[in-house]
This record gives structure tokens, sequence and C-alpha cells, in this order.
């Protein structure tokens, strides 16, 4: 293996560090996702930075979930932005976005964007709980009460996303952006994405994040950011109604990697709502959601590769890419023994995170073999801890010890330097994108302690 810059930090400093971190990037009662790129609260990474807050603070770890749960739409959407008012000139900001002033549904305030991410908050609640019960009667009063007030708001989330997403009961959510499955830029989303068609009355906008990232080579390109301008503004004419949405943004897939979080997250919501017996009604509603899911995420599988796939419903056509979300149903089960044992050898593979060349054994966010990789571009190739965390998770989760622990090692081995990045490059060790990128440093955390 190449050898990489700089040293690996003891557990010690490397724990420090990723408190000093997360503490820096607070904003009060939210955490920016990074200080200069992301200088926003954003859904997914609020639910893994509560993770790791609560490690150091289960008060500071509730209060990041509730602070997420206060924008969330009357729809039940959990928007994928929050906007912090200390930073206007992100782009694309509120105003770009225009929620408060087009959507019935949006908050007045706080300003959100209108778009949702991956559904992984009620795995945060769960870990807030856990950890909270370690520590003693008192967080533990606190996380109860605090579970007994997020209930109804994540069951709003989750029927939002089963009823609006799928509302063909086909198992698997639809997405209307790239942004809401989290991966924007994955070889995922190129086939749809060719298929939008800019308009010529895209406002014209001026971009920032290249601006804080200086190396366009580890960003999206500038036609790749027309079309996510373009699909912002299709959703502004719609009015954020999630019917006209549905019938009208030119982007319309089926995310398998989103179906299955959700999947696991509503196992997990049902398993903490089973000691309450108001709650069985809506238990027995997550556990059939989850059924339901399941088996929509397993007959996503390519016969031939084994990998989950994500689905164009404008064309109908199943999208055969290479990356990390073929792995899906490893997070929330539903396949046969031998078609799981296959995925599994599979991510072991040196197509994989078994590449001999890797610096550290997770998965990667695009196969190296695939002609799609790119060992420095965001989610077309590099490691994102993040993503190594929530499988070592699921891998917990779903009753595997060994392999939960072994990519806990491996995603420590992968920010070892301690610079936190927000994604590595596989070969070298380098950190890409921002540094000090705060889930980056939560799961560190929620790793160490
Ligand atoms: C990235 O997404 C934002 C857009 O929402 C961006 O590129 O500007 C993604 O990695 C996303 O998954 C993540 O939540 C966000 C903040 O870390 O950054």
């Amino acid at each position: 293996a190449a050898a990489r810059a700089q040293g690996r930090l003891s557990d010690g400093a490397l724990t420090a560090r990723a408190a000093y971190i997360l503490r820096n990037n607070d904003l009060g009662t939210m955490t920016a996702a990074a200080p200069r790129l992301y200088p926003h609260m954003w859904s997914w990474d609020a639910a893994f930075i509560a993770i790791g807050l609560a490690q150091v603070s289960v008060d500071r770890a509730i209060t990041e979930i509730e602070a997420l749960l206060a924008a969330q739409w009357r729809t039940g959407m959990i928007p994928h932005i929050v906007f912090s008012p200390d930073d206007p000139d992100y782009f694309p900001g509120a105003d770009r976005w225009g929620c408060a002033a087009l959507a019935e549904a949006a908050p007045r305030t706080p300003a959100t964007s209108g778009i949702c991410q991956p559904p992984v908050h009620a795995i945060a609640v769960q870990r807030i709980l856990e950890a909270a019960r370690r520590e003693g009667p008192r967080e533990r009063r606190e996380a109860e009460a605090f579970l007994d007030r997020a209930w109804g708001p994540l069951m709003r989330w989750h029927r939002w996303l089963v009823q609006q997403r799928d509302p063909d009961q086909v198992g698997r959510i639809t997405v209307h952006h790239g942004w809401e499955s989290g991966m924007d830029n994955s070889p995922r989303w190129d086939g749809p994405y060719a298929r939008v068609e800019v308009g010529p009355d895209l406002p014209p906008y001026r971009r920032r994040d290249t601006q804080v990232v200086q190396d366009m080579s580890q960003r999206p390109s500038d036609r790749e950011y027309d079309r996510y301008l373009w699909l912002v503004e299709q959703m502004r004419r719609a009015r954020y109604d999630d019917a006209e949405i549905r019938r009208t943004v030119s982007f319309a897939v089926e995310d398998v990697f989103l179906s299955a979080i959700l999947a696991v997250a509503c196992d997990v919501l049902a398993d903490l709502g089973e000691d309450a017996p108001q709650r069985a009604g809506d238990v027995e509603e997550l556990r059939r959601w989850a059924g339901q899911l399941r088996a929509g995420v397993a007959a996503s599988v390519d016969a031939d590769s084994g990998l989950a796939r994500d689905r164009d419903i404008r064309t109908g056509e199943w999208l055969n890419t290479e990356t990390i979300a073929g792995f899906a149903p490893l997070l929330c089960g539903g396949l046969d023994r031998p078609a799981e044992r296959r995925l599994l050898n599979l991510l072991d593979s040196e197509r994989w995170s078994g590449h001999p060349s890797f610096i550290a054994a997770v998965p990667p966010s695009t196969s190296p073999q695939s002609a799609d990789f790119r060992p420095r571009e965001y989610w077309r190739g590099p490691q994102w801890p993040v993503m190594a965390w929530l499988f070592g998770w699921a891998f917990g989760y779903r009753g595997w010890p060994e392999r939960s622990a072994l990519m806990r090692e491996e995603g420590l081995r992968l920010i070892g330097d301690g610079s936190f990045g927000e994604y590595y490059n596989a070969f070298t060790g380098e950190p890409l994108g921002s540094l000090q990128q705060s889930w980056t440093a939560a799961v560190a955390l929620d790793w160490l302690c």
C-alpha cells in the first residue's frame, strides 16, 4: 500500500481533535456540516453529527435533532438544508430555493431547502438513547422524554416518504434530485441527468463551492451544476407541491440506497416503540413499511452482478452502475442466504473494499474497476468515512459483530491523520473536499468512545 503523507494519531489525540471540530462547527443549536463549504445544517449530516455528539453530551445531541425537527414541513418532509442566518452568501441559499414564499407547507422560519435527504434520523435517536442509558438516570429520563417528543415527527417523516415518494407501493422511494440521495454526482445519476434538458430560462447563478474547494477535479462539473439548478427551478415552478413535482420534474429515480435506509430506519423506530403500548399501531405500520421496502430493495438486485439497482421511472429502465449503493441490501436485509453471501464476498473482493492498493479496506463510493471511477472526485470513487460508519453500524444491527468491528478498525485507519476530510483518495489516503467535516469527526467519536 502507498504511504500516506502523515502518520496515524493516537486514539486519544484523534478523539480530542474530533470533539474540538464539532465544537468549532457548532452554531449554537445546530452544527455546520463543514466550516466553510457547508455553513448550514444538512439533514443527514445532522443525524450523524448527533450520533457523535451523544458521546460528548447527550443534551447537545438532543438539541441537534430538535433543531432539525423544528424545520420539518407540514407535509412531514424533513428538508435537506436548514439555513443558518449567519451565512447568506451560500449558494444555492434560502432565496434561490424560495420555499417560505412559494410553498404552503414550508416553515416561515427557519429557512429551508425544498428537497429531502436519506432518513437516517431514527438511527441517531436510537444511538442517543443508548448513550443516555449508559450515562445515568438523568440522561436516561431526558432521552426518553425526547423520544416522546420526536416520535410523532419521525412517524410523519417516514409516512411522507412512503406515501409521497412511493405512491404505487413498489417498495422503492423516488428522488427528484441527485442531492436527495446525498450522493450528488455519483455515476448512479449520470443516465437520468443526461436526460435532464436545462431550459433556456435557467436564472443565472454563481457557484460558491468551487471558491472554497479550488481544485475543480474534486467537485461536480459546471454542466452537472446547471442540471442541479434546473431541477430546483422546476420545483419552484411546482411550488414544491408533492403531486406536481411527481408530474413535472424531469428527474425521477427510485433510489435503492435511500430505500434501504428507510427500511432499516423503520425497523429501528419500531424497536424503540415496542415498549409503549400506545404505539402499537405505529409499530405495526412501521414493520409493514420496512417489509415492503426490504422486498422492493431485494427485487432490484441484478442477476448478473448481484448488486442492487436504482430505476429511472421516466424511462422505466434499471440503472446498472457499480457504486456503493449496490450494497443497499446489506443495510436492510431481505436477500436469501446465497444472494447475501455473494454480495458480502463481492464487497470484500478486489473490485471493492479488498482492492490490494487501498490504504483502508472500506467500500469506495464507486468501484475502482469501473470505467466511471475517479480517484479524487467526490462521489465518483473516493472513500467516505461516514459510509464506512453506516455499513459498520448496519452490520452490528444485523448481528455481524466481527464485520462491524472490522469496519470500525478500517474506518479509523482511513481517518487516522486527524484532518477529518469529507472524503479520501483510497489509494493515497489523501483527504479531499472539505477538511474538518463534521460528520467525519462525529463518526470518529462514535468509533473511539
Ligand atoms: C454534499 O451535498 C451538498 C448539496 O446538498 C453539496 O454538494 O453542496 C453531499 O455530500 C451530501 O450528502 C451532504 O449531506 C452535504 C453536506 O455534507 O454535502
